[in-house]
């Protein structure tokens, strides 16, 4: 037997015999280190098999569903790129009059959750459906060429948010979904980070064991869209958290429940250097100074809005790191 072979037998065999169900495989077409890709197979590992999902249209239908071929293990439906939440609604109505008890999945990008899709999300939500939508967001339309989106952040660049003379990249806010989502007062509301997993796992198995409407936010780098390279996805989504710019919360009916606390927060910088949807912030333009102040001060509104400041076990130790404080109480 060759050297390789002998490599090859023991990974065989060890994939064969996996102990976690995949809901979505591997062999699928994202980029090397696409978040969502990550963030879709964390979510539909921590529910197993018993579900069924709607997806709307962008990078993670494309991507998983190559015609004849399929990455996903359970039952899949590919939804316009509006119109997820109504078809989730439908199914779950459908399961519920047949007497089964199947979870219904709704999963959209930010472009189809924020925008297009807000309307259709809005009604389930607010109709009470029993579905948990997801929301892959990696701040821009990325499947039909990074065109900015309502969740694009502040000053960065896309192809329709340029820096140039008259403005230094995006000029609107990133939208404060979870808190227009937290305004429905569903059961269960949170952010999550792909660079987080067990706490992805634990939020997922939370809105599962919730009879509502629940919504998971999760930041998902995706590296074509930000500029920076592949293999500092997880480094990237990290530094979000720990500046601030992306806060890990949860909210039960509308209040605060939950906080991924932050024991030194990094400045945004940290975050914005390695991509280079911010690289003109870099460069000599008074302007860049200006609007990095203005990143930091959304960032340490963030901290003290969702009073973040406070001891974290480790930040290096996943395990640790993914423990999501519940009102004081760890979540175990
Ligand atoms: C009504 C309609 N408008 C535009 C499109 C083209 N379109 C397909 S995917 C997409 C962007 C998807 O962006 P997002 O939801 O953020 O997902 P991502 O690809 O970034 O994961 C667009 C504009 C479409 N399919 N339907
Ligand atoms: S373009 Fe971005 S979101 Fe789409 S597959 Fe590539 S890395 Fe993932």
């Amino acid at each position: 037997m060759s050297d390789l072979a002998e490599t090859l037998m023991p990974i065989a065999e060890l994939r064969r015999n996996q102990p976690r169900f995949r809901g979505l495989e591997a062999g699928h077409l994202a980029c090397l280190g696409c978040g969502q890709a990550l963030a879709a197979r964390l979510v539909t590992e921590a529910a197993g098999p018993d579900v069924v999902v709607a997806n709307a249209t962008g990078c993670l239908e494309v991507f998983t569903t190559a015609w004849p071929q399929s990455a996903w293990r359970v039952p899949w439906l590919h939804s316009l790129f509006e119109n997820a939440a109504a078809v989730a609604s439908g199914m779950e109505a459908a399961l519920r009059a047949q007497g089964k008890s199947s979870k219904v999945f709704a999963f959209g990008g930010d472009g189809g959750t924020f925008d297009i899709g807000f309307q259709a999300l809005s009604g389930m939500l607010e109709r009470g459906h029993n579905v948990l939508y997801v929301c892959f967001d990696n701040e821009a339309y990325m499947n039909t060429g990074v065109q900015r989106s309502s969740s694009t952040p502040h000053a960065a660049m896309t192809t329709t948010s340029p820096p140039g003379k008259a403005r230094m990249g995006k000029r609107h806010l990133k939208k404060d979904i979870i808190s227009i989502i937290a305004a429905h007062n569903i059961p269960y509301a949170a952010t999550a980070s792909v660079a987080y997993p067990s706490d992805i796992r634990k939020k997922v198995r939370r809105a599962l064991e919730i009879d509502g409407p629940a919504f998971i936010n999760i930041h998902s780098p995706c590296p074509l869209g930000w500029g920076h390279d592949g293999s500092l996805s997880i480094e990237v989504a990290r530094l979000a958290v720990e500046c601030g710019l992306f806060p890990i919360i949860e909210l039960e009916r509308g209040a605060l429940t939950g906080t991924m606390p932050l024991r030194a927060p990094r400045p945004v910088t940290d975050y914005l250097k390695p991509q280079q949807r911010f690289a003109h912030l870099f460069q000599n333009d008074p302007r860049a100074k200006e609007e990095l102040e203005h990143l930091q001060a959304l960032a340490d509104h963030n901290i003290e809005t969702y009073g973040l400041r406070g001891e974290r076990p480790d930040p290096l130790d996943s395990a640790g790191a993914d423990t999501v404080r519940r009102g004081g109480v760890r979540w175990a």
